[in-house]
């Protein structure tokens, strides 16, 4: 039996209701009431194919599928649910809800693995609440329980307040971290970008995830008046925000592809017309296929900041917030992948990732591989977001495959 492209169809819409704005998208940041019903509908879905569920300490759910040999490390898959604001309804929540049919799929084949498998729901991945990629990071014993549940959100909430709003008793949790007891991770995900559409290609494997430096940058300067500050007495906090913008843009483009460099949010204070601006934040994203670019890019972007702030008389502070250098997936898993693609008649190619994932996490500690499925017009992290229900599909035949291969 194969996959349903209905059934995926109808998880996913359901799944996309959960926290719909009104401009058509979807906001599901973690610990929110949108979230928790979001976390009831999958928890219910993992245990309609028989997954035994549970979370952990730090809010990861995961669903587990028995084998033959209990005790033997499991093959997991997943993704996360948790969105951008206003996002579509297929980034992440596809490698969720692709999982949760490769196991209708098992089930359907009368497949009993030798090793069990593992559904993750991977908390915060995207960060829009306290820190990104926090579930796999703990899961990856990269950053400790409680470093997370004692970290806050921008408004000053408590992780471990906000996780228990949802009527979870964190201490009786199993601890997240899985160092030495997960056998391989596959991840299934929209590509993000044009590549596969382009080609007329149903299936992308993954040969490596772009490094990523995330950093914000807060300036301050001193509040006066637009009309009677001269200009050379300015210590102007917007300005050096605009200067920042402009140098990211600049420097990124003279390094050229695959850099790409990124400011997504200004925030300045007190942000009125006839005022000189006191404060400012910027963020700032830079990626690259080629760590020592990366780094050198990131380092040069820090000390043009450093130089804005000295010609705007404003002082600075930067904040790192993400630092992975580029990830390469498992060749091994990458092969079984291509076999099992093949297998199903999908047409494939390889191909490397822009956007981040929980698998750069999970691959610090077991072996990795992503399966991509196409994104129309290439378009992600917007309600434009779209992958025809028969394209992914065709990615949880592959997954299955793969899984079913993974776990002999
Ligand atoms: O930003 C990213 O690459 C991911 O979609 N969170
Ligand atoms: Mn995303
Ligand atoms: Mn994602």
């Amino acid at each position: 039996m194969r996959s349903s492209a209905d059934r995926i169809k109808g998880d996913l819409e359901t799944l996309g209701e959960i926290g719909k704005t009104e401009a058509g998208g979807v906001s599901r940041f973690i610990f929110t009431d949108e979230d928790f019903e979001a976390r009831r509908f999958i928890t219910g879905l993992m245990q309609s194919v028989g997954l035994r569920t549970v979370s952990d300490k730090v809010g990861n759910i995961i669903g587990r599928r028995p084998g033959r040999n209990e005790d033997l490390p499991p093959v997991m898959t997943g993704s996360h649910i948790d969105t951008v604001p206003n996002a579509g309804i297929f980034d992440g929540c596809v490698g969720v809800v692709g999982a949760i049919e490769a196991m209708r799929v098992l089930n359907a084949n009368g497949v009993t693995s030798n090793r069990p498998i593992e559904v993750v729901v991977f908390n915060n991945e995207e960060g829009v609440r306290f820190e990104p990629l926090a579930g796999s990071k703990a899961m990856a014993c990269q950053a400790s329980v409680d470093s997370i549940l004692n970290s806050r959100d921008r408004d000053g909430a408590l992780f471990r307040e906000a996780f228990e709003r949802g009527g979870q008793r964190i201490d009786g949790l199993p601890s997240p971290c899985r160092r030495g007891r997960v056998r391989a991770f596959v991840e299934l995900h929209i590509e993000q970008g044009p590549i596969l559409e382009k080609k007329g290609l149903d299936i992308g494997i993954v040969g490596a995830i772009f490094g990523i430096r995330q950093f914000l940058t807060s300036f301050r300067g001193v509040a006066g008046h637009a009309g009677g500050t001269p200009m050379s007495m300015r210590k102007d906090a917007v300005l050096a925000a605009a200067k920042t913008v402009v140098a990211v843009d600049e420097i990124t483009k003279r390094y050229g592809p695959p850099a790409v460099g990124t400011v997504g949010s200004v925030r300045v204070y007190p942000g009125v017309v006839n005022v000189i601006g006191e404060q400012s934040e910027v963020s700032v994203d830079v990626r690259d296929s080629d760590g020592s670019r990366l780094r050198s890019r990131s380092g040069e972007v820090k000390r043009r900041i450093k130089a804005i702030a000295r010609a705007t008389s404003t002082e600075f502070e930067i904040v790192d917030r993400l630092e992975i250098d580029p990830t390469a997936m498992s060749r091994r898993i990458s092969r079984v992948i291509e076999v099992c693609a093949k297998r199903v008649g999908a047409r494939y190619t390889h191909l490397d990732s822009g956007p981040y994932h929980d698998t750069m996490m999970m691959a610090k500690i077991t072996k990795c591989g992503m399966i991509f499925v196409p994104s129309r017009d290439g378009a992600s992290h917007s309600r434009k977001e779209f992958t025809e229900w028969r394209q992914i599909a065709k990615g949880v035949d592959v997954l299955s495959e793969t899984l079913v291969a993974l776990s002999k």
